[in-house]
């Protein structure tokens, strides 16, 4: 059986996607409308109660929460390399930049487009926007600054934490008044390196074209 994903694009589902793409696993996508302000379908929610992409469907149900899936298939598919293993020097700080990725980072973007899902009150809106862009400035400034020289985010080991940066960095618009990756040159530079990717070229065709 191949994998399903539940998948929106410019969602964090890409990221899951390219993870796929990169370990040469066949999936199916199925298309998840979640601009809506309007009630989640009911075959989101019965998979995931939280109405959230992205949603890996395998053999044994579904699977929600980008860092376990991320994490899920890379020790899955452990023959590609995508994720130390465990007992491997590097799988805390794999573990750590995953998890910092997809809770506090994607946390501060979702305080600038979804200010609504932090306060019942309109006029809490601008407040939670600013403190969003706040955090959003200060995150990713502690990851530039752990990136350093380095090459990558574990040193010379590339792994799905890179990916997942990139995922991230082309979520950072003008539209929400956000930093611009430059500010950050050595995300930056990690960024245009997972760029030049085949999967990159399949899952973000738009962004590829654009260059
Ligand atoms: N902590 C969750 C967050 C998932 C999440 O926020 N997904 C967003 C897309 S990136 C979503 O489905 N948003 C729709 C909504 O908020 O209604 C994860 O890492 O999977």
């Amino acid at each position: 059986m191949s994998y399903q994903l539940f998948y929106s694009d410019r969602s964090a589902a890409q990221g899951v996607r390219l993870i796929l793409e990169e370990l040469d696993q066949a999936y199916e996508l199925i298309e998840t409308d979640i601009k809506s302000q309007g009630p989640r379908p009911p075959e989101l929610l019965a998979v995931n109660p939280n109405g959230l992409v992205p949603v890996l469907i395998y053999e044994e149900g579904p699977i929600y929460e980008c860092g376990a899936i991320v994490t899920f298939l890379c020790d899955r598919h452990s023959e590609y390399g995508l994720a130390p293993a465990v007992g491997d020097r590097y799988r805390g700080l794999f573990l750590q930049w995953l998890f910092f990725f997809s809770s506090s980072l994607q946390n501060a973007f979702s305080m600038t487009y979804r200010a609504n899902r932090f306060s019942a009150l309109d006029s809490g809106y601008p407040g939670i926007e600013q403190q969003g862009l706040k955090k959003l400035m200060s995150l990713w400034q502690i990851v530039d600054d752990a990136i350093g020289e380095k090459p990558w985010m574990l040193d010379e080991l590339f792994s799905a934490v890179d990916i997942y940066l990139f995922m991230l960095s082309t979520w950072l618009s003008d539209q929400y008044g956000h930093p611009d990756l430059a500010k950050f040159s050595n995300v930056e530079r990690i960024a245009d390196k997972v760029k030049q990717r085949p999967s990159v070229a399949k899952v973000y065709p738009t962004i590829i074209g654009a260059t």
